[in-house]
């Protein structure tokens, strides 16, 4: 139901306009059947794990997929990342963006590796090459980029400097599965590149990953650490981990890429209308995509510029989770500003200007398959509603706000908002 005043809005007490919540990241789901029947057949063939049938048939659909010569499917994209930075030799300190996933930064700092947090340009919201050359000590053995969003690095640039520097480069994909940039599938860049197919993402496996690169050996040394070290039966000659995709993550990959063409264009048409219907809103200014690029559309962001819709992104965010949108603020409030970076490093805002202002401004709003057309436009509507009442809401919020005016008050403190 439309909003007509602002006591309808379900923060002060309002009818929630969803009945059910609406998530960033509700799985893209393939076609049931196709599933099932692959589900099916590896439960008769009983291989279940140990780079079977399935995962050998998703690495080879991958490399074709991407144009890139190996790909090595892993458990998830954590583990992917690890694998990948230990093959590649990476120690030290190697330099990375905040504006990320915490696993990004995890997956160095589980191996004793230091990662170092470069700011992001702020059209891109990804590295800035500008700003890296400044963080090169002689610790630095490479560079981390994050295709944020779906949004391409800065690869020449990035490249660019890991020559110069004699620099590993890797990057993580995990949101660029079937992004393209300057007409090359993501996943041939740098040394390496690493996918997440986690349930959240584009293109899922349940929990998922991969390593994907041109270089032979690097591609075999990734393979033997992926699988404890064995070359063969009984034969161990390296140094591994269990980072093996299961058979029945590999089914659903499989069924999944075949629904492919139907996520991107469900995707594609929910960024549409987010973009038509958010674009005459004052201080929202919607992510775009280069739509001369492959995109997969997983993620519509917004930028709230506070000056212009009085409330800000944080009070946004409460005013659509009382609706049950459950916007998100990824990657609030960056790595640089959680443990154990924020301890190792306290000051290393003071270098991540760009970082910082971005944090505090973006919300990611809910897309994929289970978002429809009409859903968005309630959304918007409601976006539109919740604006151009933004200096009356402010005022509510604030004396909503204030003890006085919660009138039950129970022995454990004061009942929440929604309790009202
Ligand atoms: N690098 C980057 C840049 C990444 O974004 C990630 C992962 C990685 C590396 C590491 O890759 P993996 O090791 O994960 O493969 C999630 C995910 O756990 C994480 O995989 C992901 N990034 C990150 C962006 O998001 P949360 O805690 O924000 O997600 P969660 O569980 O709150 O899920 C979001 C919403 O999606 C839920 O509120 C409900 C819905 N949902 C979620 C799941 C898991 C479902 O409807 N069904 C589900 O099965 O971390």
């Amino acid at each position: 139901m439309a909003k007509k005043r602002i006591t309808d809005l379900a923060y002060f007490g309002g009818m929630k306009l969803f009945e059910n919540p609406l998530h960033v990241g509700a799985p893209n789901l393939p076609d049931r059947q196709r599933l099932m029947q692959q589900i099916d057949s590896l439960l008769t063939s009983r291989r279940l794990t140990n780079r079977g049938p399935m995962v050998r048939e998703l690495e080879q659909r991958i490399a074709e997929f991407t144009g890139v010569k190996h790909c090595i499917a892993m458990c998830n994209g954590t583990i992917a990342l690890e694998i990948a930075i230990r093959a590649l030799g990476m120690q030290g300190e190697v330099i990375i963006p905040s504006m990320t996933f915490i696993a990004t930064a995890h997956a160095l700092q589980w191996q004793e590796i230091t990662p170092v947090f470069a700011d992001i340009h702020p059209q891109s919201a990804t590295l800035d090459a500008r700003k890296i050359e400044r963080l090169i000590t002689p610790r630095t053995t490479g560079i981390i980029g994050v295709h944020l969003w779906g949004r391409s690095s800065d690869t020449h640039g990035l490249q660019a400097i890991a020559d110069k520097h004699g620099l590993k480069l890797l990057f993580d994909a995990a949101h660029a599965f079937g992004v393209s940039h300057e007409g090359k599938m993501i996943g041939g860049f740098g040394d390496a590149e690493v996918l997440s197919f986690h349930a959240t993402k584009f293109f899922n496996t349940f929990e998922g990953g991969a390593v994907l690169t041109n270089n032979d050996e690097l591609a075999e040394k990734i393979r033997l650490m992926q699988n404890f070290g064995f070359s063969g039966r009984d034969n161990v000659i390296y140094i591994g981990t269990n980072g093996k995709m299961s058979e029945i993550s590999a089914a659903m990959g499989l069924a999944s890429l075949e629904s492919l063409p139907r996520f991107v264009e469900h995707n594609r048409n929910n960024y549409h209308t987010y973009l038509d219907r958010l674009q005459n809103i004052q201080g929202i200014d919607v992510f775009e995509y280069n739509e001369k690029e492959k995109n997969n559309y997983q993620y519509i962001v917004l930028k709230i510029d506070e000056s212009k819709t009085v409330l800000n992104r944080d009070e946004l965010a409460d005013l659509l989770s009382a609706e049950r949108i459950l916007a998100r603020r990824y990657f609030y409030p960056g790595c640089h500003r959680m443990e154990p970076y924020r301890s190792y490093f306290p000051n290393a805002g003071l270098l991540l200007p760009e970082t910082e202002r971005l944090l505090d401004c973006v919300l990611t709003l809910p897309t994929g398959t289970s978002v429809s057309k009409a859903e968005i436009t309630t959304i918007c509507e409601l976006l539109h509603f919740i604006v151009s009442n933004g200096r009356e809401i402010k005022q509510k919020i604030r004396a909503w706000d204030y003890p006085e005016n919660f009138t039950a008050v129970t022995s454990g403190g004061m009942l929440s908002k929604g309790e009202h």
